[in-house]
């Protein structure tokens, strides 16, 4: 056993500082501190550390500013640019990929040579991002560079001063906080102690099962769920080609094969955005090659997917003299507002350059153009009234809730180019006798 996960009773979490205030940890640390820990939050931005120790969020996510106000409130929350000695270290850091899609790993580096000068005997580390196999172990070796004088556990040894675990994020954006709590968790200990030892910390605000594994396993199990889930997006977008050559409505058909008590397809769209599904299979490609066949053709299928869009719509625009095309939604998914590796920016974006015609953009969840889009020709944001009104060209990019309740007879007259399938209108007709 090692000696850190022998207290008996166990150790109580009195003091956690989680690095990384962003779309896992923030959620993370307030509602550790909403259990009663002290939550320290280290970030490198000092607009987010100032904003959370004001009670306010510098993201959105539903329910998520009333929590962090009231940790704040109540003493057990702040954030800081300082790293400080605690009982336990979450890491919660962004794990992007490199131009050539390598996983960049500076960031988990960078907060493990941060905590180690503070390490004490019977801390725990979590590293909470996703990240490739390997990087739990790595985290160690890390720590023990800096750390010789900490006995490091190992899956082999016995007797480690401190634990280190990896326990990968498995929340929905927009629906965050009731996944922290209620979603089943994965936890792979460098050793089973280390596991156990995570399990004591995720136990105190996660309902749903703890399951104990290997670090190795836990880093796979996340990689694999995005990869699953990329897969299963890129048989859709690929049947939405398919449909296309052959003449069948894609949305039609979905409806009709999912009545099979075992087929369940999932929704084609412009492309796969957000910062995990899209990035994280090439976390498994790039460490085994081509063993990833159907993983690597499900990418190229799907970052092939904006600029088919892209081709529709210029040859939409082709059939007038002055097109004008109203550009719906520029989240990466409907009813948020996080616009990161977001098909529909892609999307617009090569439109204006192209100089398809005006670009009339609307997009309820925020109020500014992100940056790439500043400045370009032809394009300005405007309210969704206005869109319809103007607009030769109809292309819908996002299922925001407002797209659904468009008034379909203010689309008569327009080309419409749907990509999520929210302006149907007919349903397959089903049999009633007698009819
Ligand atoms: N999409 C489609 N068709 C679909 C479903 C999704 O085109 O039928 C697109 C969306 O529009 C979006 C992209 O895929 O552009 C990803 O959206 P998503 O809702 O599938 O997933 P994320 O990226 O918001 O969150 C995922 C989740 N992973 C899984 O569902 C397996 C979440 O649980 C993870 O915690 C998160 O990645 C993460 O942080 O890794």
């Amino acid at each position: 056993m090692d000696s850190a996960g022998d207290d008996k009773p166990k150790a109580a979490f009195k003091k956690v500082s989680v690095f990384g205030l962003g779309y896992v940890g923030l959620p993370v640390s307030a509602v550790l501190a909403s259990r009663g820990v002290e939550v320290v939050g280290v970030d490198v931005n000092p607009h987010a550390v100032s904003m959370i120790n004001s009670g306010r969020i510098h993201i959105v996510e539903p329910d998520l500013e009333m929590l962090v106000q009231a940790a704040v409130s109540n003493g057990k929350l702040r954030a800081t640019l300082q790293a400080e000695p605690a009982d336990a270290f979450v890491i919660a850091v962004p794990t992007p990929f490199t131009e050539d899609r390598k996983p960049d790993l500076s960031y988990v580096r960078k907060a493990t040579e941060t905590i180690a000068p503070l390490l004490q005997k019977g801390n725990l580390v979590i590293l909470e991002s996703t990240s490739p196999v390997g990087t739990t172990e790595a985290i160690c070796k890390w720590i023990g560079e800096i750390r010789p004088d900490l006995v490091l556990p190992d899956s082999t040894r016995e007797g480690a001063d401190i634990h280190v675990a990896h326990c990968p994020e498995r929340v929905l954006p927009g629906t965050v906080l009731r996944e922290l709590i209620y979603n089943d968790r994965i936890i792979g200990g460098i050793s089973p102690a280390c596991a156990r030892r995570g399990g004591d910390l995720y136990s105190l605000f996660v309902t749903g099962e703890l399951h104990l594994t290997t670090a190795r396993t836990a880093e796979l199990g996340k990689l694999v769920e995005n990869a699953f889930r990329d897969v299963n997006i890129a048989f859709a977008n690929e049947l939405s080609v398919i449909c296309d050559e052959l003449h069948v409505n894609v949305w039609e058909l979905i409806d009709l094969a999912n009545h099979h008590p075992r087929v369940n397809i999932l929704k084609p769209g412009p492309g796969v955005g957000g910062h995990c599904i899209a990035v994280d299979p090439w976390f498994i490609i790039s460490a085994v090659g081509d063993k990833a066949r159907v993983m690597h053709a499900a990418r190229n299928v799907n970052d092939a997917m904006p600029d088919r869009v892209v081709a529709k719509a210029k040859a939409a625009a082709r059939k007038f003299r002055q097109p004008k095309v109203a550009c719906l939604g520029l989240a990466y998914k409907p009813n948020i507002d996080d616009l990161r590796e977001s098909p529909a920016v892609h999307i617009v974006e090569t439109l204006a350059k192209s100089d398809v015609g005006e670009l009339l953009v609307v997009e309820p969840n925020v109020k500014e153009l992100p940056a790439s889009l500043h400045g370009l020709p032809g394009l300005r944001k405007v309210e969704l009234r206005e869109a319809l009104d103007e607009a030769d060209i109809v292309l819908l990019l996002v299922d925001h809730r407002q797209f659904l309740r468009i008034d379909r007879e203010l689309l008569d007259l327009k080309i419409v180019i749907d990509t999520r399938g929210a302006l149907r209108t007919s349903m397959p007709e089903k049999y009633s006798p007698g009819a």
